[in-house]
């Protein structure tokens, strides 16, 4: 069953709508069994969004936002993208027959992203400069020509995505007391934010989460408050350096009493290694910036230990292996038998 059919009645899906379905969403909500130990900290989970069809949360959004498209009679999708919403979009255009173009920033994305989008058939423009010059030539395009833009800034993207916060209650049976995840295009923390509101609005939870934002320091915008010109971060998911939903980020942040902070490449990467090493979850790196986000804020001493967190990995590693093969040893090159092996493993 997909987010739509899951959870219909909170979103605006009527008669009209057609049904699209990839079985996206009904991700896992993974308690912590290493790290939350060592940190202290009682409740730890991780929201692990790379299981859906394309790898990514996108899934979520861009269901919702194929099927209004679809009603509305447009049969050519765009976006612009940093490769997990390209990807989604184009597996989603696949799937109901429609155009997908899609532009990325050229030598910016992740190649397994793009084989994905190519696979699924889309038409990829790889266009000189940033993801931001991209999403501006697209908005551009799609004020100009009959597509339909399928960035975050389109209000469905944000109506399926809101879903995960509706599974996590769903899951713990209340909000937990922190959501962490990262931020680039800000249309996720947005959503989240929007779907616990909602629950919280019909009882189903009877608290409110403090939203945590993580962004790479290179490509910080929100939390600097200036629009960064040449983004630069290894998370190239959120190498982005003027979101289209700031203000949706800082009202989440600033509502939930939550907060939007920075950390570096290193931290990044450390904590990517940590959590596919120590709990068995290979997130991409963009993934890994809330957990050591985490660990900075525990350290701080920012965090009640008693308190139940969800830290949202929102794709799956294997979207960029090239990222995570930086930070491991590569393997062992060897020519020779099972003595030869025993020894160079000192078994
Ligand atoms: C894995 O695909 O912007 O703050 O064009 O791929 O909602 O933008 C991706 C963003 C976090 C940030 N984690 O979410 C795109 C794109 C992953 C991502 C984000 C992205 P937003």
């Amino acid at each position: 069953m997909g987010v739509i059919a899951r959870y219909r009645e909170h979103l605006p899906i009527g008669p009209a709508t057609p049904e699209v379905d990839l079985s996206e969403g009904s991700t896992p909500l993974v308690p912590s069994r290493n790290i939350g130990r060592a940190l202290g900290l009682k409740h730890l989970y991780f929201k692990y969004e790379g299981l859906n069809p394309t790898g990514s949360f996108k899934d979520r959004g861009m269901v919702v936002a194929v099927a209004k498209a679809l009603e509305a009679g447009s049969r050519v999708f765009m976006c612009a993208s940093t490769g997990n919403t390209s990807a989604s979009m184009a597996a989603y255009a696949g799937r109901t027959g429609a155009r997908a173009i899609v532009v990325v920033p050229s030598g910016e994305i992740a190649l397994n992203k793009l084989s994905q989008a190519l696979m699924y058939g889309a038409k990829v423009v790889a266009l000189k400069g940033t993801f931001d010059f991209a999403f501006e030539t697209v908005r551009e395009l799609a004020g100009r020509y009959p597509v339909a833009l399928m960035n975050s800034i389109n209000p469905h993207r944000i109506e399926g995505q809101k879903t995960a916060a509706f599974e996590i209650v769903d899951a713990l049976g209340d909000a937990p007391d922190y959501v962490m995840l990262p931020v680039g295009n800000a249309g996720n923390i947005t959503a989240y934010w929007k779907g616990f509101k909602e629950y919280h609005a019909t009882g189903r939870a009877t608290r409110l989460p403090r939203m945590v934002g993580a962004q790479a320091e290179g490509a910080a915008p929100i939390v600097t408050g200036t629009p960064v010109a040449n983004p630069k971060t290894v998370a190239s998911a959120i190498r982005i350096g003027n979101p289209a939903s700031w203000e949706g980020a800082t009202s989440a942040r600033d509502e939930s009493g939550g907060i939007i902070a920075a950390v570096t490449d290193t931290e990044i990467l450390s904590a990517q290694t940590r959590l596919a090493a120590s709990e068995g979850l290979f997130a991409e790196p963009a993934s890994a910036a809330p957990l050591a986000l985490l660990f900075r804020l525990v350290r701080d001493g920012k965090i009640d230990k008693d308190s139940a967190t969800v830290v949202v990995l929102t794709g799956s590693g294997l979207k960029d292996p090239d990222a995570a093969l930086k930070n491991v040893e590569p393997p062992i090159e060897l020519d020779g038998d099972a003595r030869t092996l025993a020894k160079v493993l000192k078994l």
